[in-house]
């Protein structure tokens, strides 16, 4: 049988759950002692990868952000961009999850230890991100400060002469290299993790559990159209005086082909001839912009762990503190550098996302069903995000090739 895409045994394993879970609905306590702990171990191999994954992809990503210094003008303006863009992306995603509420008519009730996380006020969240000891922020997984960590060291690799850094940058990319690869592997297993997750839930809750999904594709869905919209036609015709209709028709043929891919990366190739051909950016810009972009920028998958960090906080009935929103904005803004421009990658990191605020790991497996769907429109929104700073920085910079053709 010719071999199954991971993202649809997900979705069998999905399916499969759903029914057994439907099955052993009279017997909740059979899916939660047989089954359950298949679900747990899963979870834990995802735990296990994140802080290595993350801290290795962080400080290779902030290295190739180049020395602060070199970065000059053009460098500043687009790392500045793709950062504030990142960070209104995850707010339109926080107040969608807000409105819509995905997660209303389902409560998992989730164990006293979660609930008790101590939620920090927004001062202490700010002020706790710099690590008094890196090792153990590292060793204790405090996210915001191994991300911090991981870019001090990134940028800090960029000020050293390249042959005495290489060596650093080269290790934490063969590191990066190799937990990509468990990553993969962990994934594979990922059908059978769903399965396992998902047959005590459905056991426990009956088919009221997948009714919030819907919600949760819709709010992303709509907010990627709004971040879209709104973010980049304001850009393009404040910054780069081209008429939105005109962008987006420049960069339908990328958009359209990340959304097929889910990967950033694979649409890259495509990416530079849009916004070349149909967007007059030059050469220059177009090589640094775009594929500094695939790496560290990630509008849409901000915007949906935005949305899922909502829908997973209302279904476990946990208020979060304003505190813990501004660890959401800055992990899904920081953690977007360490994202690889590769399908599912955002579903990895919204653990962190996750986990930076103590919300429950379990409520992963709702979102792992569905979040090739959701990748679809996010990758999108993540090229057309890199192709909106390109043409602001080159028209900024006096690079726009072909006047005619871009300008309205
Ligand atoms: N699929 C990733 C990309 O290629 C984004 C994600 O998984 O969130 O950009």
């Amino acid at each position: 049988m010719k071999k199954l895409k991971l993202t649809t045994k997900i979705f069998i394993g999905l399916i499969l759950g759903i029914v057994v879970g439907l099955f052993l609905q009279s017997a909740p306590e059979i899916a939660k002692t047989y089954v359950k702990p298949f679900g747990t171990l899963f979870l834990n191999m995802i735990k296990m990868v994140i802080v290595p994954l993350v801290f290795s992809s962080l400080i290779v990503g902030a290295a190739s952000i180049g020395d602060p210094k070199s970065l000059g003008r053009i460098g500043g303006k687009t790392v500045v961009y793709y950062m504030a863009t990142t960070a209104v992306a995850v707010a339109i995603g926080l107040v969608l999850g807000k409105v819509m509420n995905p997660g209303a008519g389902l409560t998992i009730p989730v164990d006293a230890a979660a609930k008790a996380v101590e939620a920090p006020s927004i001062v202490d969240t700010l002020l706790n991100i710099i690590p008094k000891n890196p090792l153990n922020g590292l060793v204790e997984g405090n996210i915001l400060q191994v991300i911090a960590f991981a870019l001090f060291l990134g940028v800090g690799c960029t000020a050293l002469p390249k042959e005495k850094a290489a060596p650093f940058v080269n290790f934490f990319d063969s590191v990066a290299e190799i937990m990509y690869k468990i990553t993969a592997f962990i994934m594979e297993l990922a059908p059978f993790g769903v399965f396992a997750l998902i047959v005590p839930v459905v056991s426990e809750y009956g088919m009221d559990v997948l009714k919030p999904l819907s919600m949760v594709i819709l709010a992303v869905y709509i907010g990627c159209a709004l971040h879209a919209v709104i973010v980049y036609s304001t850009a393009v015709k404040i910054f780069a005086k081209i008429s939105p209709m005109k962008f987006f028709k420049g960069i339908a043929p990328a958009a359209i082909t990340a959304f097929s891919t889910t990967s950033s990366s694979g649409t890259l190739p495509v990416t530079i001839r849009s916004t070349r051909e149909n967007l007059g950016v030059s050469e220059k810009i177009s090589s640094f912009v775009l594929p500094l972009g695939a790496t560290i920028n990630m509008d849409g998958t901000a915007l949906y762990q935005g949305v899922c960090a909502l829908f997973l906080a209302q279904v476990y009935g946990i208020d979060l503190t304003m505190g813990q929103i501004m660890t959401i904005i800055l992990t899904a803004t920081l953690g977007s550098i360490g994202t690889a421009g590769v399908p599912g990658a955002g579903f990895i990191m919204l653990t962190l996302v996750l986990q930076s605020v103590g919300l429950p790991l379990e409520g992963l497996v709702l979102i792992a069903g569905v979040d090739r769907i959701l990748d679809m429109a996010r990758t999108s929104v993540n090229v057309i995000g890199d192709a909106s700073c390109a043409i602001v920085v080159a028209a900024t910079e006096g690079e726009i090739e072909v006047e005619s053709k871009a300008t309205n």
